[in-house]
This record gives C-alpha cells, sequence and structure tokens, in this order.
C-alpha cells in the first residue's frame, strides 16, 4: 500500500488529520488496534474550547455538535459550600464552551472520512513503524487483527496519533528527546448517569474531603468526577457510597445533586508529561502521543485537534511547495501551546484538589486563590481566556 502520509491511531488527533488532509486534497490511511464500535463508545472527554468548535464548523464535520452540543456561557467555582460564577462569555467577549462528548466528535469524523472514500482501517495489529529517518517510511502492521494478513503501508510522512500508550513516541533517539513528566498523588472517579441535570453548567468544587466536578452529557445523561485514591479500586464503590461523597462534596444550602442509575465507572490517573521535540526525521506526534494533562482544565481533546491543525498546514505547505518552513516550526509552534494548557491544568488542578499531608496552610492558600479569582475581574478573566481556549493562530 502506498499513500502519502500514514497516520496511526484513529482518535480525535488521527481522525482530524486525515480529514483537515482529505480536505487539502493529501491522501492518507489510518490505522487503528481498536475496533469502530469500541473507538464510537469509549467516554473520555466532554468539552470543546470556542477554537475546537469553530474549527469542527469550518470544517464540515460541526452539524451534529451544533445541534446536540450544549453550549456553556460560564462555569461555575464552589468552595466554602458557595458557589461563585464565572462568565466565560462576558470575560472572553463572547467566547464559550461546548459539551458534546469526544466520541460523539468520534463518530461524525469516522461517518465523514468513510462518506468521503477515506481510508480508515480498524481492528489492525502488530503495528510497527521503520525509517522515518528516511525520506520514505513504512508501517507494517496486520489487517485484521493477529491472524490476519501481513501489510505495508509506504508513505511520505508518518504521523504518531496513538495516544500514550501508543508505539511512535518510542521511536523519537534518545539522544534529541527530552521528557517531562509530572504525576499527581490522586486520581478521578468517573461516573456516568442517568438522571436530570443538577446544574445549567459544571461545578468545580473544592471540599476538605476533596475535589468534585458536576459536568453532563444530555439532558439524561450527567458526567460526574470525584478525587480518589488512585490505586482504589471501582468494586470499593457501590452506587450508594458514590451518591453520598458526592453529596458531601458538593453541599450547599438549598441545592442538591439529582441522583440516578450509575451507567459506568472508572478510575483515572492525573498525570502531567510532555516529550520534546514533537518531530524528527519524517515522524511527527500529535495530541496524548505528545503530551498529556491532568483533565481538570478540559484540554486533553481540544490540544490534540489544535496540534493537527498545526501539522495539516505544514504538511499542505511541503506538497504544495516542497517547503519544509512550517513542519521544521511545527514541534515549536505547539509545544508553546502546550505548556500554556500545562500551567492552567496545574493551577486548576492544585486550587481545587485536597493535597494529603498538608498541615493546613497549602488548603488557606487555595481557598485564598479561589477566593481571589471569584472576585478579581482580571484574574477571573485570566481564567475565563484559557477554560475557552487560547486563539489557535498562537497566543
Ligand atoms: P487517543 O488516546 O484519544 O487516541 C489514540 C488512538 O490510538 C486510540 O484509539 C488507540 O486505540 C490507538 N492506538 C494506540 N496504540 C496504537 C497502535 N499501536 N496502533 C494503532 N492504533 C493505536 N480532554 C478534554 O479536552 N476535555 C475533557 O473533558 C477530557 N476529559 C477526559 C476524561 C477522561 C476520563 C480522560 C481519560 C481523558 C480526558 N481528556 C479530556 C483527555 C482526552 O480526551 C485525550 O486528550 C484525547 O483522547 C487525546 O486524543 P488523541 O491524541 O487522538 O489520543
Ligand atoms: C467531562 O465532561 O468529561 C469533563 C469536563 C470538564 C473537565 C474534565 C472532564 O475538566
Amino acid at each position: 500500500m502506498r499513500t502519502q502520509v500514514g497516520i496511526v491511531g484513529a482518535g480525535p488527533a488521527g481522525l482530524l488529520l486525515s480529514h483537515l488532509l482529505h480536505l487539502r486534497g493529501i491522501e492518507s490511511v489510518v490505522l487503528e488496534i481498536r475496533s469502530r464500535a469500541e473507538i464510537e463508545s469509549t467516554i473520555r472527554a466532554g468539552v470543546l474550547e470556542q477554537g475546537t468548535v469553530d474549527l469542527l464548523a469550518e470544517v464540515g464535520v460541526g452539524e451534529r455538535m451544533k445541534r446536540e452540543g450544549a453550549v456553556h456561557r460560564g462555569i461555575a467555582l464552589r468552595f466554602g459550600g458557595r458557589t461563585h460564577r464565572i462568565d466565560l462569555h462576558e470575560l472572553t467577549c463572547g467566547k464559550c464552551i461546548t459539551l458534546y462528548a469526544q466520541h460523539e466528535v468520534l463518530k461524525d469524523l469516522i461517518k465523514a472520512r468513510l462518506e468521503a472514500g477515506g481510508q480508515v482501517l480498524f481492528d489492525v495489529a502488530d503495528v510497527s513503524v521503520h525509517d522515518t529517518f528516511g525520506k520514505a517510511p513504512k508501517i507494517s502492521f496486520r489487517e485484521g487483527g493477529t491472524g490476519g494478513e501481513p501489510r505495508e503501508l509506504s508513505c511520505d510522512f508518518v504521523a504518531g496519533c496513538d495516544g500514550f500508550h501508543g508505539i511512535c513516541r518510542s521511536l523519537l533517539p534518545d539522544s534529541v528527546r527530552r521528557e517531562y513528566p509530572r504525576t499527581y498523588p490522586f486520581g478521578w472517579f468517573g461516573i456516568l448517569t442517568r438522571a436530570p441535570r443538577s446544574t445549567p453548567e459544571l461545578i468545580y468544587a473544592h471540599h476538605d474531603r476533596g475535589f468534585a466536578l458536576v459536568s453532563t452529557r444530555s439532558p439524561e445523561i450527567q458526567r460526574l468526577y470525584f478525587q480518589c485514591d488512585p490505586h482504589d479500586d471501582v468494586a470499593n464503590w457501590p452506587d450508594e457510597r458514590i451518591g453520598a461523597e458526592l453529596q458531601a462534596r458538593l453541599a450547599e444550602d438549598g441545592w442538591k445533586l439529582h441522583e440516578g442509575p450509575i451507567l459506568q465507572k472508572s478510575i483515572i490517573a492525573m498525570r502531567s508529561f510532555v516529550i520534546e521535540p514533537m518531530q524528527h526525521g519524517r515522524l511527527f506526534l500529535a495530541g496524548d502521543a505528545a503530551h498529556i494533562l491532568p483533565p481538570t482544565g478540559a484540554k486533553g481533546m481540544n490540544l490534540a485537534i489544535a496540534d493537527v491543525r498545526v501539522l495539516a498546514q505544514g504538511l499542505e505547505q511541503f506538497f504544495a511547495s516542497g517547503s519544509t518552513a512550517l513542519l521544521d516550526r511545527y514541534s515549536e509552534t505547539c509545544l508553546r501551546r502546550v505548556w500554556r494548557a500545562q500551567r492552567f491544568s496545574r493551577w486548576m488542578t492544585e486550587a481545587t484538589h485536597r493535597f494529603d499531608g498538608d498541615p493546613g496552610f497549602g488548603a488557606k492558600l487555595q481557598l485564598a486563590e479561589l477566593d481571589y479569582v471569584t472576585s478579581s475581574r482580571a484574574a477571573a478573566t485570566s481564567l475565563a481566556e484559557n477554560y475557552v481556549g487560547l486563539p489557535l493562530d498562537g497566543p
């Protein structure tokens, strides 16, 4: 097989890159180890930045998002038993976030790719990438799973969009790679419930018992998270215990969380990681393959989408003129945005989560931080502009 860009991974990064390249008349093949059904049902992100919403609409995959997504003009910070609203729309001159599940975005992208005759190969196995330092990289894989036909895809470029646990990042030679890991001493317990919305906007809650977040997927399905021991077991948390813990952490006079049957439970590790550079030879990393952040800032998927937007522009320039000017600056361009998102996600996490072993000074500082950001227009504006997403055309 031959194509111009071989893309490893059919997450938001890989699928959107394939679509953006298609719109520019550039061929690509997406190789994904999981099945289409798995991709279209994995519960992950939920918040789309303004820039992500505008881009998806601009490239023709935003119709259902516009119809079914929920536009939120603000978020709420709850601490000391009181709620404080951050008016994102007012503080950013009209920008908002949209609540539309990641797997719904993937369904829209897969539909668009397949309707355009795009090649997205699901259920492949034994993917390995070769010669990315030469001009003709190759990707070998088995089609249709482990027992499948061995195939080889030759291409001009390889886009490593295979997430944090993928294979592409390991291709960066030790001589050039620099890793920046950071782990947090807690995780998130995430649930999906069938219940009516308890709040018109997201609530980020700081509480002595730990952080909690009220988010949503639809008027009937709610998404909630609470800070937990990362090594805990979901089995230790029967529905009643989850309900009681969330009610305790979200307590406010006259307000009660609507509970309902819990449809899904999972524990998510909280860590930050960045690799530099995000490219080497003809290999370009995008999304979680190059960087992950704690979901507190709701940046992960949005960063993956911002990366491939930059990569598509560079590949378009190369295939149109042979110039590598934009591609040569790919890492630099993306990493500036990545480190700003890391800064914001760390701030959101450290201002709202409980750190065990803290004699109290830290917790007092957190309350002062939250009091300041909810009483200073300048500080609230900073939070708002980072939350809705910094402009895509570079800060
Ligand atoms: P992905 O991990 O999504 O996709 C990589 C794909 O590559 C996967 O489909 C995988 O199967 C495939 N793959 C792996 N190895 C392969 C191989 N060897 N060969 C072929 N394919 C391979 N982000 C937000 O912006 N907002 C949020 O609200 C938010 N909430 C989150 C909640 C949770 C619970 C989690 C875990 C993450 C959340 N994130 C959020 C972050 C998340 O959305 C990621 O940033 C996003 O999925 C990154 O997209 P990709 O880089 O495309 O990687
Ligand atoms: C979600 O809806 O899944 C969500 C919302 C906000 C976050 C993280 C996740 O910060």
